[in-house]
């Protein structure tokens, strides 16, 4: 005869569940026998059990060791983004500028004085400050200006200076007096971009000769 507990389940039903799940783990594991199923069984008997105080300092020292430079790299990638969004405008800025000196003559003087094209550099006579008098391109020489929005955050600065063929990227310092047949046909244009954003300024430069205005 079946008999029930106080709670009216009967006893050998009781003991049949009692007894399944003692045997649960053997069996799970004899079953299939797997290290996944060893770990799943251990991990859920750990689900309870909570933290001891050194797995919980050991989670802080890890946390202490791993949370910096984790912080750094973030700060750093914003860094970045924002000076990849600048590049680009900068190298813009800078062909704009320098198709816009390129567009003025070589040289103030049509033909060369004592063997020499202009022996100073910078806006001639009557041109003053103003960017629409330039009519030569050594007349950009110590140029600079700023943008309008929304680049009012760059700057530029021109620089031109004579070059020997030999050697087209040093600018020549000229001499005081300047000697005859000295000025060679080259001109260095060098167009600067800077911006506070960017860790160093943006050059873009060219060589121009009296023969392209020929
Ligand atoms: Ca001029």
């Amino acid at each position: 005869m079946r008999t029930r507990n106080e709670n009216g389940v009967f006893a050998d039903r009781m003991n049949s569940a009692a007894n399944k799940t003692r045997k649960f783990p053997s069996e799970f594991r004899r079953n299939f026998g797997s290290f996944l199923a060893h770990e799943l069984i251990r991990w859920a008997n750990l689900d309870n059990r909570g933290f001891t105080m050194i797995e919980l300092v050991l989670a802080i020292v890890v946390m202490a060791i791993a949370l910096p430079p984790l912080m750094r790299l973030f700060s750093e990638t914003a860094v970045t983004a924002a000076q990849v969004d600048r590049i680009p405008a900068a190298a813009s800025l800078a062909s704009e500028l320098m198709e816009e000196i390129k567009s003025r003559k070589f040289d103030e003087l049509s033909d060369k004085v004592n063997g020499n094209w202009s022996t100073t550099l910078g806006s001639d006579t009557g041109e003053g400050t103003t960017k629409a008098n330039f009519d030569d391109v050594d007349d950009f020489n110590g140029w600079t200006q700023s943008f309008a929005a929304p680049f009012a955050d760059y700057s530029a600065t021109v620089s031109v200076a004579y070059v020997s063929y030999t050697d087209l990227n040093t600018a020549l310092t000229m001499p005081s007096p300047v000697p005859n047949n000295w000025t060679p046909s080259y001109k260095r244009i060098a167009v600067t971009i800077s911006n506070a954003a960017l860790p160093g300024s943006f050059q873009l430069v060219t060589v121009v000769t009296e023969v392209q205005f020929l």
